[in-house]
């Protein structure tokens, strides 16, 4: 059996990637969920993570002894242990801009990531326009992801980025979340998609148990003292 190892489900955007792809894509797996804490060396989250991954960091996915510890390097493995799920695109040249896509994702976007960090519960939306009037980065991030999303959705023959859901859409899920939390303007085209995504069983699922938490954690708070 699978475990992954991920973090509060209101604030760890990069648990949510691999837990959405395995759940949306029917993959079983045992989820193993660690208390955002201080993040010490000492503390609970990092002791608990240390038998299975040295990074210390989750998402961690553990299958028969292996452990892996990035969420990109996790969609891989799942791509290639379960290959009739087809999580990447079969078309070659369709695989690679996915693989693009989601490579820069993980690795950019950092305006955006920092300045509108994943809360699901919250509403932030008088926060979002003041970011967006004060932050050229911030505006510029979103308008990469219009250039990246807006063909593919007018080509589209299905409801995702790559007609049916896989990798690609599970990364950027946390995005749809922040842009919904931070209400940034996006064009028609995009919000719908921005919804479907949201709509997702898995998402939908995700987002329950993230609105049950209730667990405020204030480092994790930028905009809010309280929930
Ligand atoms: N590149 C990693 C990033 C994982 C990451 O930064 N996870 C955060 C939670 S969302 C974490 O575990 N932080 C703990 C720490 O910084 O000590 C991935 O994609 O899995």
């Amino acid at each position: 059996m699978l475990t992954l190892y991920i973090g509060n489900k209101n604030y760890s955007s990069w648990s949510m990637r691999p837990w959405v792809l395995m759940r949306q894509a029917g993959i079983a797996f045992e989820e193993v969920k660690l208390r955002f804490d201080s993040f010490a060396p000492d503390s609970d989250f990092k002791q608990r993570l240390q038998a299975v991954s040295a990074a210390g960091k989750v998402p961690v996915l553990v299958d028969e002894g292996l452990s892996v510890w990035d969420s990109l390097a996790i969609s891989e493995y799942l791509a290639e242990k379960f290959p009739e799920k087809h999580l990447w695109p079969q078309q070659v040249l369709a695989r690679t801009q996915a693989r693009c896509m989601a490579a820069e994702m993980h690795s950019s976007f950092t305006t955006l990531r920092s300045l509108c960090p994943m809360n699901i519960e919250a509403q932030l939306p008088e926060v979002g326009a003041r970011l967006w009037a004060d932050n050229p980065g911030l505006r510029e991030d979103v308008r990469r992801l219009e250039t990246l999303w807006t063909p593919l959705l007018t080509q589209a023959k299905g409801p995702m980025l790559f007609e049916q859901f896989g990798i690609v859409d599970a990364f950027f899920a946390p995005v749809c979340m922040r842009l919904i939390t931070y209400a940034l303007p996006t064009s028609p085209v995009v919000q719908a998609y921005v919804q479907r995504v949201r709509d997702l069983p898995a998402v939908q699922e995700w987002v329950q148990a993230a609105l049950a938490e209730h667990d405020f954690r204030p480092f994790e708070e930028p905009y809010r003292s309280q929930p």
